[in-house]
C-alpha cells in the first residue's frame, strides 16, 4: 500500500532552524535518553538489548535529522523510516517504542529550542509519527529482498560467493574468486555483480538480525583480502591518465565501495591515491593542495554524512587554487532519497562503474583537449 501521507516538498525547515536543532543535539539526546530510559524501565520497549543500543539510535537519529533539515530531503527521510523500523524491530524493539521516542523528541525540542525555530521542526516530527504509524500497520512482512538485476549466470555466481562469505570460508572464497576473474571484464563483473550484491545481502541479513555483527565483519574482511589479491594480480599497471584521489567521507566507515571505484579507475590508467575510510576534511584538503589531482571521488554510505560532504565541497569550491578540480560523488547514500545529491555541489554523481568510467574519461579528454587549444 502506498504511504497516504504526502512527503513535504521544498524548504519545510529553514536553514536557521536546522542549525538550531544541530546546536542542541548533545543536550537533546541526553534528555531523550533520560525520558526513554524511564519509560523503558516500566514497559520494556527494547527487548533484550542493552540500553546502549537505544542510546546509539538516538545519536544516529539526531545526526540524521540535522542532515535532513539542512538538505530538506523528506523523500530520503520517508525511505529511511521503513529501514529504521525494520532493523530495530528485528533486533527485538517493540513497535510502540517508535511513537514514544518521537513523542520524547517533540517534548524535548519544544523545551529546548526557541519556538521561532522549533515550530517547523515539530511539524516534521508530527508527520513522521503518522508515517511510522502507517508503516507499522502496513508492514507485516517487514524486510524487502534485494532484486538482482542481472543475468542468471552472474546471479548463480553471486549466490555461491555469498554462501562462502556467510560460512566465513576465506580459502574457498579466494579459490572461487580466482576461478571467476581472469581479465578486466570479469574483474569488473565480479566487483559490481558479485561483491557489491553479496555485501548488500549481508547487510540485509544483519538488518533482519539473522547474522551477527561478527559474521558481517568476517564477510567484509574476506572481501578485502580477496580484493588485495586481485589488486596485486590484475590492477597494478602503468598509469597513462591523470591523478585522482578516492576516499570515503569523514565519519564514513564503509570503504569497500570506494576501494572498488579506486581499483577500477586505476585499471583504467589513472594514478590513484586511495585513502580508505573516514578521511577528515582538513587532511583531505591538505592532500589535494600537495598532490594537485585532476579529480576527487568521495564515497558516502550513511545519509548522516551528506551535509558534511556538502561543507567539504563548498570549502574546496571557495579556494581559487582548486578551480580545475572536478568532484565526483557516489555510494549507497545516493541510491535512494530525493534530489539531495544535486544540492551537494559535486560536478557529478555516479552510482555505477560504467558511469564512473565514462565521466572520468570525458573529464580527461576535455582537460587534454583544452591544454592543446
Ligand atoms: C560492511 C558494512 C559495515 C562495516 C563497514 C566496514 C568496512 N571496512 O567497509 C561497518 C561495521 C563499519 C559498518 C558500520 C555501520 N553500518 Co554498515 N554496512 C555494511 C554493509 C553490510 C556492506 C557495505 C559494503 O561493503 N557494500 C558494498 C559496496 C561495494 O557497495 P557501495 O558502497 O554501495 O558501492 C557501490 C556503489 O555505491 C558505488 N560507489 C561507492 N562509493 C563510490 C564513490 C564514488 C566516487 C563513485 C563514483 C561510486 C561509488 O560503487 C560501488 C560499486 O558497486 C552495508 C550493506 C549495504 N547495503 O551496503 C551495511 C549498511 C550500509 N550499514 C548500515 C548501518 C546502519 C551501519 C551503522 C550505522 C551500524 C551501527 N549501528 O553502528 C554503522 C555506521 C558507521 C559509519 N559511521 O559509517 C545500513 C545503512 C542503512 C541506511 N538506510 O542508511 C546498511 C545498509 C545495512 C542495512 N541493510 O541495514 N557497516
Amino acid at each position: 500500500m502506498k504511504n497516504p501521507y504526502s512527503v513535504p516538498k521544498g524548504e519545510a525547515v529553514s536553514y536557521a532552524s536546522a542549525i538550531e536543532y544541530e546546536k542542541y543535539i548533545p543536550e537533546m539526546t541526553e534528555s531523550v535518553n533520560f525520558i526513554m530510559r524511564n519509560i523503558n524501565s516500566s514497559e520494556n520497549l527494547i527487548g533484550d538489548n542493552p540500553l546502549s543500543v537505544m542510546y546509539e539510535n538516538h545519536i544516529h537519529h539526531s545526526k540524521f535529522m540535522a542532515n535532513i533539515f539542512k538538505l530538506n530531503d523528506y523523500e530520503l527521510l520517508n525511505n529511511t523510516l521503513k529501514w529504521v523500523l525494520n532493523s530495530y524491530i528485528s533486533r527485538g524493539f517493540k513497535s510502540e517504542y517508535f511513537q514514544k521516542e518521537l513523542d520524547a523528541w517533540i517534548k524535548v525540542i519544544n523545551d529546548t529550542i526557541d519556538p521561532n525555530y522549533s515550530s517547523d521542526i515539530i511539524k516534521i516530527y508530527q508527520w513522521m509519527k503518522s508515517v511510522v504509524k502507517f508503516i507499522e500497520e502496513d508492514n507485516k512482512n517487514i524486510v524487502d529482498e534485494i532484486p538482482f538485476p542481472f543475468d542468471s549466470q552472474w546471479e548463480n555466481i553471486k549466490n555461491k560467493f555469498f554462501n562462502l562469505l556467510i560460512k566465513g570460508d576465506s580459502t574457498e572464497a579466494l579459490q572461487f574468486s580466482k576461478s571467476i576473474v581472469h581479465d578486466r571484464k570479469s574483474l569488473e563483473n565480479f566487483y559490481t555483480k558479485v561483491i557489491t550484491y553479496s555485501m548488500y545481502e549481508i547487510g540485509l541479513l544483519w538488518e533482519k538480525g539473522q547474522i551477527s555483527v561478527a559474521q558481517e565483519h568476517l564477510a567484509t574482511s574476506i572481501v578485502m583480502r580477496i580484493m588485495s589479491y586481485l589488486y596485486m594480480n590484475f590492477i597494478l599497471i602503468q598509469a597513462n591518465k591523470g591523478k585522482a584521489i578516492i576516499t570515503s567521507s569523514a565519519n564514513e566507515l564503509h570503504e569497500v565501495g570506494a576501494r572498488i571505484i579506486a581499483d577500477i579507475l586505476e585499471l583504467d590508467g589513472w594514478n590513484i591515491l586511495y585513502l580508505g575510510a573516514n578521511t577528515p576534511n582538513e587532511e583531505l584538503i591538505k592532500l589535494i593542495r600537495e598532490e594537485k589531482p585532476d579529480f576527487l571521488g568521495i564515497s558516502v554510505t550513511m545519509a548522516f554524512n551528506l551535509d558534511n560532504v556538502k561543507n567539504l565541497i563548498s570549502n574546496i569550491r571557495s579556494q581559487s587554487d582548486f578551480n580545475d578540480l572536478k568532484i565526483l560523488v557516489g555510494g549507497y547514500a545516493f541510491t535512494f532519497g530525493g534530489d539531495s545529491h544535486k544540492k551537494i555541489g559535486a560536478d557529478k554523481i555516479s552510482t555505477s562503474i560504467s558511469e564512473t568510467l565514462e565521466t572520468s574519461r570525458l573529464w580527461w579528454r576535455d582537460k587534454n583537449e583544452s591544454k592543446y587549444k
